[in-house]
């Protein structure tokens, strides 16, 4: 008897420590994106990328300007407009962050410079 009370306790416990650990949430992590790689090549550097929601990405105007960051494919119910920036940065350093939200339907995002395009200045991010 004693003994099954004890099990049963070590469940509860068991139990309650997983839920206390699974609720603390995770800090958002904030990545880095080059746009236009360092040795001239029209890219995005990295060209894939996994995050989770909440996380921020923040495109760095890098090389062979002008670069912008255009959603064109996403999950459905993606809100790929506001995720996206039309305007060209030109001067090196320029940054543009988008936050995908709390609540961003997951999968794969992908994205393209519209004055590169062509060349195949195109990406994804994945949100798992
Ligand atoms: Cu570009």
């Amino acid at each position: 008897m004693l003994k099954k009370l004890g099990l049963f306790l070590s469940i509860i416990l068991f139990a309650c420590i997983t839920f206390a650990v699974g609720a603390i949430p995770v800090a958002a992590e904030t990545y880095t994106v080059k746009m236009g790689a360092d040795n001239g090549v029209l890219k995005f550097v990295p060209d894939t990328l996994q995050i989770k929601p909440g996380d921020t990405v923040n495109f760095v105007m890098n090389k062979l300007a002008p670069h912008n960051v255009v959603f064109n494919k996403g999950p459905d119910g993606a809100n790929l407009a506001a995720l996206s920036s039309s305007k060209l940065l030109f001067a090196p350093g320029q940054t543009y962050a988008t936050t995908f939200p709390q609540d961003v339907p997951l999968g794969i995002y992908q994205y393209y410079c519209q004055p590169h395009r062509g060349a195949g200045m195109v990406a994804s991010i994945t949100v798992e």
